[in-house]
């Protein structure tokens, strides 16, 4: 079963994430341009994918059924008309909230009804700045993750789904940390038609939207790598007493791992991970791949090799599981590329297998 997928590896693709490409965002009150989140990061990944002869395939169009399974139904009708709206009441092309909702404000529940202060109830940062295309981008992006869902679920071993924007910060009603729509939480939700599912995330930082979308449910199990949140974004969440609630109390695992991890640490806390995912026994694995775990990311703080990228490639597939990998954060440009192709290698069977392989089924 472990060595199932051999070879090239599906990668569905939508080129309509070029229209979420802001000008500037605000990184502790500095101004940051270019954004780090931007289109080259999807172009560098889409290109090495294709010269490593991994095919491409086109997203198809989904109605929003699976989408409102995860999110609030006002929620994405901000997101749809949010901007228009902030636009018509004199709002710049650029949308940053300037007034945040806080708990202890409006009761915690007073939503506000001007369109130049409703960006502040559902974006929770300064970092993800929406203009005119955002929303054709993330919906785009959630499109592309249920395409690839679905190949797996049609008995695809391992597909990858190019999102952008990211999505595993965003949760059922709200947005932020680069995110619009959490395509990791829809696609996951979707495949739960067919059983128990686990998303994996391997993103730098902690997918604290995930983790809020499934808490308390028994069905799919969430489990994280991350930097240390007392030193990195998102600050509040990824700690490892974090575990679930409810019914869910248990499928949360979170492994924050210290600044500077170097390769051998991170492959047995990912050792550790996989243990925990083959416990649960989930029918499909949603990989949130993000590629801000090298030495070189700008915004991450561990310290992988590029050596790293295939290993973690081969021990996803020692995992024997059907995978959707969605592609989450990674912002050194020209490290992407490589990383993907490595992870891809190993994925698909190119890869040499972890030495002592216990993961095998
Ligand atoms: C999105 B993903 C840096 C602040 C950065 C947002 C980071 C979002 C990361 N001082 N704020 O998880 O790659
Ligand atoms: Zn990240």
């Amino acid at each position: 079963m472990s060595d199932a997928a051999p070879g090239p590896v599906p990668v569905v693709v939508d080129d309509t994430h070029h229209r979420h490409d802001p000008p500037f965002e605000l990184n502790a009150g500095r101004a940051v341009s270019p954004v780090w989140e931007r289109p080259a990061r999807l172009e560098a990944i889409g290109d090495a994918l294709a010269a490593a002869g991994h095919p491409r395939l086109p997203a198809s169009a989904w109605d929003d059924a699976p989408l409102l399974a995860v999110h609030d139904p006002d929620l994405v009708a901000f997101l749809r008309d949010g901007h228009a709206a902030w636009r018509a009441a004199g709002g710049p092309p650029v949308m940053i909230a300037d007034t945040f909702r806080h708990p202890r404000m409006g009761g915690g529940g007073r939503r506000p009804t001007s369109p130049l202060a409703e960006p502040g109830w559902w974006c929770f940062d300064t970092a993800t700045p929406l203009v005119e295309g955002s929303f054709a981008a993330g919906r785009a992006a959630v499109d592309v993750a249920l395409s690839a869902a679905a190949l797996v679920a049609e008995g695809a071993p391992a597909v990858y789904g190019l999102t952008r924007p990211p999505g595993h910060h965003a949760g059922a009603d709200y947005f932020g940390g680069f995110c619009l729509f959490n395509h990791a939480a829809v696609a996951a939700r979707w495949l739960t038609a067919a059983g128990r599912v686990t998303v994996l995330d391997l993103d730098v930082h902690h997918g604290n939207g995930t983790q809020d979308v499934f808490w308390e449910d028994p069905q799919v199990q969430y489990v994280s790598l991350h930097g240390d949140p007392a030193e990195l974004f998102p600050y509040l969440t990824g700690f490892a007493d974090e575990r679930g609630a409810g019914r869910g109390r248990g499928t949360t695992l979170n492994l924050p791992l210290p600044t500077g991890t170097d390769d051998d640490a991170y492959l047995e806390a990912l050792r550790l991970a996989l243990e925990a995912v083959d416990a649960f026994d989930p029918a499909t694995v949603v990989v949130s791949l993000g590629l801000d775990t090298t030495a070189e990311d700008p915004i991450g703080s561990l310290s992988l090799s590029a050596d790293a990228f295939a290993r973690i490639g081969a021990a996803l597939a020692a995992l024997g599981r059907p995978t959707v990998v969605l592609q989450e954060g990674g912002y050194a440009i020209d490290r992407l590329g490589p990383s993907a192709v490595a992870v891809l290698a190993g994925l698909g069977g190119g890869g040499p297998r972890p030495a002592g392989d216990d993961l095998t089924r």
